[in-house]
């Protein structure tokens, strides 16, 4: 059987003899000219390659540090002075993490010259050489030249020390289990080479929420543990970050307060910051959950996240550590009476004023929307609005209120669509993408980064298919270019093989599940909607008289947030204009994010020439039957796909089948009581 456990790093062996003959001409030898590597990344690069070459070709190619055969590939670092930098040529605007894939023909010899500006780079090139051999691309006259868009291309951790893991839907941790931290493991190695082949290059491994026993992560006690998982990392050009407490001067730290400003808690985290870059040199920073959903924070003593933020920068900033401080900033204890406090301000409301108070190392991690990954919400206005501030994105692939690695839910349509929006905040052209790339406004560190959805299930993600989100991610983020449908028929080669049949069901399924997705969940960027605690299934009132500031306001004759300016919360003025007054226009605001930011009546009329009610009846009967419609296209798949992984994904597309139903039924009945309004097709509601 097949668990899933290879993903996409299958290399299945060829069947294709023409190919696998041509292939075999170019991988009998691997030449690396600055001499074979004893340790390091360019060491990674030459056994990935080795081992790829080995698994789909049958042959392990000799690696040597000079070439004696008429065709061969050539791993190398540029600039350092081989004979590989004459025989590239001139190499433009390749970055740090940059490289180039470049097949080179001399009269009696040919080769492919897979080279970075850095050992990184050249790890970059060989994963990019053994993506091209695993989908049988021709490989004679190749040219590539590739540079990562984004700098920081990180992913973030939930998982607590006890081996569970927050919002995991994907078993345990692979890092910890029972309060220990889990250094002889295979799957961390295995998980490094996952990350590093679609190019992430910085992990934090614990939870923002950081407990009390994680909080010995960054002492003595831990330390040594944690350096076992860096120096795996390492190998695979991965930095390790922590999340750390914010009140670890009071937890563990033997002080009495927290406050940043206080001398004796600013030597604690020096002290702290040189005993963690002892353990661990090129360890990457910290990352910071503070005033957020009750953890600690520096508001306790009266100073504001810049204070705090930049305690932290300058303990590490002698080691070019970096602070990653999270915008989750707003009231968990509103009270739902209270009409005048409106959750999606808040990031907006608490940072912006900030703006360059903030230290060159520190960077604002801001999540995609203003609320909380849901199925559909604006972009952050937060996002750009701090010309002299540092910024990351912050998505998550976790499914928490998208699926839970049950349903289907492929995220990069829903990420190109954040980072295509046009923010406005230089003009024309200050997409969110160049944004995050610092190239709008000119930080020093930038990027992006996203919350995990692997665990230790065999398939790392539980859903066979919930793999393409993060093989995905790590794609969009190296390449923003890169449409959806690429990133999806890349991966379903790699990871379910090349038969044409599988290949359209799988790609086609995945490219129309968010749109399922959001058909029969919460509609018109309302959001929310679920059961609480759980964020699976529905439950449409389970938020409305919380605490959590997540309510749809719906009665007998209408729904919908206001939070336009004349009348509502005025959220919509956080936007720079055009969007402000788009969005706060009820006849220029888009469909899919009009109960976001409109309180309408159910007869109000969609730009689709639907009412709103109709609207929510027909999606809702929709969604179910085009689940029901690709399981359909699932199940003509038996027989070419393995039966362990149809047999897995038939069961979970069931499990969505009664989900979808469950939402279906529960929102057309509900609204349909609410509203008293007729479904103008006579479907059954109950
Ligand atoms: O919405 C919440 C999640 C929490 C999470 C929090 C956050 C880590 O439900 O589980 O806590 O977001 O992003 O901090």
């Amino acid at each position: 059987g097949d668990n899933g456990y290879a993903a996409w790093l299958r290399y299945d062996q060829m069947t294709d003899e023409k190919l696998t003959d041509e292939y075999k001409g170019w991988t009998g030898e691997l030449v690396l000219p600055s001499g074979v590597p004893v340790e390091g990344v360019l060491k990674t690069a030459a056994q990935e390659l080795s081992r790829g070459i080995r698994s789909m070709i049958g042959t392990t190619p000799t690696v040597t540090h000079e070439a004696s055969q008429q065709r061969f590939i050539v791993l190398d670092v540029l600039g350092g002075g081989t004979w590989v930098d004459q025989a590239s040529g001139i190499v433009p605007a390749l970055s740090d993490e940059g490289y180039i894939l470049k097949t080179i023909h001399e009269a009696d010899r040919e080769y492919i010259v897979a080279a970075g500006r850095t050992e990184k780079g050249a790890l970059y090139a060989a994963f990019h050489l053994l993506r091209l051999l695993q989908s049988g691309a021709a490989i004679g006259q190749l040219n590539l030249i590739e540079s990562p868009k984004y700098s920081l291309r990180m992913i973030n951790h939930w998982d607590n020390i006890d081996g569970s893991v927050e919002r995991g839907y994907s078993g345990r941790s692979i890092f910890y289990e029972g309060n220990k931290v889990l250094t002889g493991s295979d799957r961390i190695r295995d998980y490094a080479r996952l990350m590093a082949s679609v190019g992430i290059n910085g992990i934090a491994i614990n939870n923002v929420n950081v407990h009390r026993e994680e909080t010995f992560l960054i002492t003595e006690k831990l330390l040594p543990d944690v350096a076992r998982i860096a120096e795996v990392f390492g190998e695979y050009g991965i930095k390790l970050f922590l999340s750390v407490n914010y009140a670890g001067t009071i937890e563990i730290g033997g002080l009495t307060t927290a406050d940043p400003l206080d001398p004796n808690v600013r030597a604690w985290w020096k002290e702290k910051a040189a005993e963690v870059y002892r353990y661990i040199p090129d360890f990457g920073g910290f990352l910071v959950k503070a005033d957020s959903e009750n953890r600690p924070g520096p508001f306790t003593y009266g100073r504001d996240h810049a204070d705090g933020a930049n305690m932290l920068a300058e303990a590490l900033e002698p080691y070019g550590g970096i602070v990653l401080w999270r915008c989750f900033v707003y009231n968990c204890h509103q009270d739902w009476r209270d009409r005048s406090t409106d959750r999606a301000r808040a990031a907006y409301d608490h940072f912006k004023p900030l703006d360059g108070r903030f230290e060159d190392n520190v960077i604002l991690q801001i999540k995609n929307g203003p609320m909380d990954f849901q199925v559909r919400e604006p972009v952050s206005p937060l996002f750009g609005a701090m010309e002299h501030t540092n910024q990351m994105m912050e998505f998550q692939i976790a499914q928490e209120y998208t699926g839970q690695q049950k349903d289907v839910c492929f995220l990069i349509p829903q990420w190109k669509e954040v980072l295509n929006f046009d923010t406005y905040v230089k003009g024309a052209g200050s997409t969110v993408k160049e944004i995050a790339a610092g190239r709008v406004h000119a930080y020093t560190h930038s990027g992006i980064t996203a919350v995990s959805n692997i665990g230790n299930d065999e398939n790392w993600t539980g859903h066979h298919l919930a793999q393409a989100n993060l093989y995905g991610y790590g794609r969009l983020i190296w390449n923003p270019e890169l449409t959806s449908e690429e990133i999806a028929k890349e991966w379903a080669a790699q990871t379910f093989g090349g038969n044409e049949k599988v290949q359209d069901v799988i790609v086609n399924f995945l490219l129309e599940s968010w749109s399922i997705y959001e058909n029969y969940t919460a509609p018109l960027g309302v959001g929310w909607m679920v059961t609480p605690h759980y964020h699976y299934g529905p439950d449409i009132d389970g938020y409305e008289y919380s605490k959590w500031g997540t309510y749809h306001f719906a009665d007998h004759k209408g729904i919908g947030v206001d939070r336009t300016v004349a009348t509502g919360t005025g959220y919509s003025s956080q936007y720079t204009q055009p969007n402000a007054e788009i969005y706060d226009s009820l006849e220029a605001c888009p469909d899919e994010l009009l109960l976001f930011f409109h309180h309408v009546p159910y007869t109000h009329q969609l730009k689709s020439g639907k009412t709103v009610i109709q609207h929510i009846y027909d999606t809702h009967f929709a969604g179910v039957e085009q689940v029901e419609y690709w399981i359909s296209r699932w199940l003509e798949l038996e027989g070419l796909v393995d039966e362990e992984r149809f047999r897995h994904v038939a069961g979970r597309m069931n499990r969505q089948l009664e989900n979808a139903k469950q939402w279906r039924d529960i929102m057309n009945t509900y609204f349909f009581r609410k509203s008293g309004i007729p479904d103008a097709h006579n479907r059954v509601i109950y």
